[in-house]
């Protein structure tokens, strides 16, 4: 998969995207970053890429000329690229989408800053994705959100290829409870069930754990999730560690 951001901060994405999971990925070759600063494909002596808002109003617009010269350069070589641009007005991001984003070979993300972009950069993209309601400076840290979630789901970027098919979501589920040692930690005990080595049991009651959490913390994901007549039959719970099925 190769991923082209168009940024004005470019600087932005070397940490986050040069350890764990994303740069094992880059290391791989299955995973590649383009980053190319949108200043560059700004025409003028000033390179300037924001204007003041027509109307009125605070602050400064991005301006679409640079955002589709960048665009129209980047994509110049592709055969199907998929362009998103990062914005709250987009649709939020979710696990289906980035599985979708993920059957794309190349995705060009687009960062925005100030106020806001001209609205006619919308024609110019396939697509926009939020990653939630609240207002950030730049589309930089939405990319790299989008970025790492889609660097776990490239073939062979995971150390165990089954954590992505085994987490919160996934299932559209919350993940179930995990624990580590000690086996009581300040008065409180790993469930029994897990130090039982008995893998059904334990499959069992995870499964149970995670529609209990889900309906506890996000009812809203039991309409979307897949769940058998046996989910369906767990009676609503009052903690957030169910007792298992039975002993
Ligand atoms: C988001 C967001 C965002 C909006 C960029 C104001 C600078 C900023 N982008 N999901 N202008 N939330 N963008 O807040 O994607």
């Amino acid at each position: 998969m190769h991923i082209h951001v168009i940024t004005l901060f470019p600087e932005m994405f070397g940490s986050p995207l040069g350890a764990s999971i994303p740069k094992r990925a880059q290391d791989k070759g299955t995973l590649r970053i383009f980053l190319w600063n949108l200043r560059d494909f700004a025409p003028g002596k000033h390179r300037e890429t924001d204007d003041t808002p027509y109307g009125g109003g605070q602050g400064m617009v991005m301006k679409i000329e640079p955002i589709a010269i960048a665009l129209e350069a980047v994509c110049d070589s592709m055969t199907a690229p998929w362009r998103v641009l990062l914005s709250p007005q987009g649709r939020r991001l979710d696990h289906a989408v980035v599985q979708r984003l993920a059957g794309h070979e190349e995705i060009v993300l687009v960062c925005g800053r100030y106020e806001g972009v001209d609205a006619r950069a919308a024609s110019f993209v396939d697509e926009e994705v939020s990653i939630g309601d609240f207002v950030l400076s730049g589309g930089e840290l939405p990319a790299l959100v989008l970025i790492d979630a889609l660097s776990r789901l490239v073939p062979g970027s995971l150390g165990n290829p089954a954590s992505a098919s085994d987490e919160s979501f996934v299932d559209g589920l919350l993940e179930y409870p995990q624990y580590t040692r000690p086996e009581e930690f300040r008065g409180q005990r790993v469930p029994d069930v897990l130090l039982s080595g008995d893998h059904a049991r334990i499959a069992d009651w995870r499964r149970q754990a995670a529609l209990q959490r889900t309906r506890e913390r996000r009812p809203d994901l039991l309409d979307g999730a897949k769940l058998t007549e046996e989910d369906r039959g767990i009676p609503t719970a009052t903690g957030d560690h169910p007792d298992p099925p039975e002993d």
